[in-house]
């Protein structure tokens, strides 16, 4: 049930949307909002998906937020999140991306999935997703959250698109047959230097087991995952801090790579 107006959850998209595009950094907005509930999270969320589609952007998937263990049990909460991913936040493969795009951006390792089969819940399950997977991709998470110091609570960050920002894909892609997702190892490298490695398990206890939970949130709100969407799974490793001059790589075994370099 929601607790906040339409007049409301619009106001919030707005505000947290201009701190998205102009780069300024806010107070969490359960601040001023303390009865807010998920649900007037998630549909501040939506409205700013709205707004970027009224502008011409395009909806291409969504990523999964506070995956595993750690993450959860650090903001006390026992289910992940979800954010949507628009055409304008992926950023090419092995291209440069100026930082002041950004307020104070961290890399996560992670894998991306193409489906090639519509998804919808609920019920779904990780055979139904590697079933409907057209292809993988090692891929880099670029979070940028609006709140200042990373400091928020899962209201928050749900109604900020759960810190979406941009997002790089490896160039090779790779079908899941023969890959054990859940035991593949990852490592994420900035400027050449090993600082994180970890295996797909990390996710949820396997990348597509992240994607089908996913799939049974968005049924609650009559919503499915198109073929051709492409998810974010969820973060591997630790997300690091970058700064301009940085170059930050993730490699997954059999998988290739997927490089972004900051200036
Ligand atoms: O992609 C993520 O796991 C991040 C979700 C939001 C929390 C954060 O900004 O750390
Ligand atoms: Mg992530």
């Amino acid at each position: 049930m929601t607790t906040l107006s339409k007049e409301q959850i619009e106001g919030l998209a707005e505000h947290l949307e201009s701190a998205q595009l102009q780069c300024f950094d806010v107070t969490k907005i359960t601040d001023e909002h303390p009865a807010m509930d998920f649900e007037d999270a998630y549909a501040v969320q939506k409205v700013i998906q709205q707004r970027k589609l009224e502008r011409g952007d395009q909806l291409i998937g969504y990523k999964m937020g506070l995956t595993s263990r750690a993450k959860m049990e650090q903001m006390g909460v026992d289910s992940p999140v979800y954010g949507f991913l628009m055409s304008s936040f992926e950023v090419q493969e092995s291209s440069a991306v100026p930082v002041s795009r950004f307020i104070h951006p961290r890399v996560e390792a992670e894998i991306a999935f193409v489906l090639k089969d519509e998804l919808s819940g609920p019920g779904c399950t990780v055979a139904k997703v590697l079933s409907a997977t057209d292809f993988v991709m090692p891929s880099i998470e670029i979070i940028d959250s609006r709140y200042r110091d990373f400091k928020f609570d899962l209201t928050s960050v749900i109604a900020d698109n759960a810190s979406s920002s941009a997002f790089v894909t490896g160039s090779t892609v790779v079908p899941v047959a023969g890959l054990d997702l859940g035991t593949v190892g990852v490592v994420l490298e900035i400027n050449g230097e090993v600082v994180e490695v970890g295996a797909g398990a990390a996710v949820l206890g396997h990348p597509a087991n992240s994607i089908a939970q996913l799939v049974n949130m968005l049924a609650e709100t009559g919503e499915s995952l198109p073929a051709g969407s492409l998810v974010l799974s969820g973060a591997i490793t630790a997300a690091l801090p970058v700064k301009a001059g940085d170059c930050a790589t993730v490699r997954a075994h059999g998988m290739g790579s997927a490089t972004v370099r900051f200036v």
